[in-house]
């Protein structure tokens, strides 16, 4: 009965302070690879902590036609991406989307993604029960060759 009571105070108290349910899921770092002029991929990386758990299960951008969650993995002696249904989240864990690693797959981009610029993200979490929350993010763009060793990958 204690336990339930708090619960309840700590929602009010969330409430009051004007945080959305899903602060439990928290972005650090998003950045986003900048492109070249013709090239329609990039990647976004970020680092993921859910305290309760949850999994990444979609993600949108108003740059791109098609987005997709990618996992690097080895097929034979190649490295090779392909995109995976979602990404879990373990409860208070950090998990880290980065070059070589997962990432979201930025795809169909409908514009050259210059180092300064700012790219919106909408990421997607399901909690244990299901339940679906979008996170909007605003991921800098970080010049090409800051990373360049990994570009072919992609
Ligand atoms: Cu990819």
């Amino acid at each position: 009965m204690t336990l339930r009571i708090r619960h309840t105070l700590a929602a009010a108290a969330l409430l009051a302070l004007g945080m959305p349910a899903f602060a439990q899921t928290t972005i650090k770092d998003p950045w986003v690879r900048g492109t070249v002029e013709q090239q329609k991929a990039s990647g976004a990386f970020m680092q993921i902590t859910s305290a309760n758990g949850g999994k990444l299960v979609a993600a949108s951008s108003p740059v791109a036609g098609m987005v997709e969650i990618h996992e690097m993995a080895m097929e034979g002696n190649v490295m090779k991406m392909r995109s995976v249904p979602g990404l879990d989240l373990p409860a208070g864990k950090t998990v880290e989307l980065k070059p070589g690693g997962y990432h979201v797959m930025l795809m169909d981009l409908k514009q050259t993604l210059k180092a300064g610029d700012t790219v919106p993200l909408s990421l997607v979490v399901e909690d244990k029960d299901g339940k679906r929350q979008t996170i909007e993010v605003k991921a800098p763009v970080r010049a090409l060759g800051a990373d360049a060793h990994d570009v072919k990958k992609h």
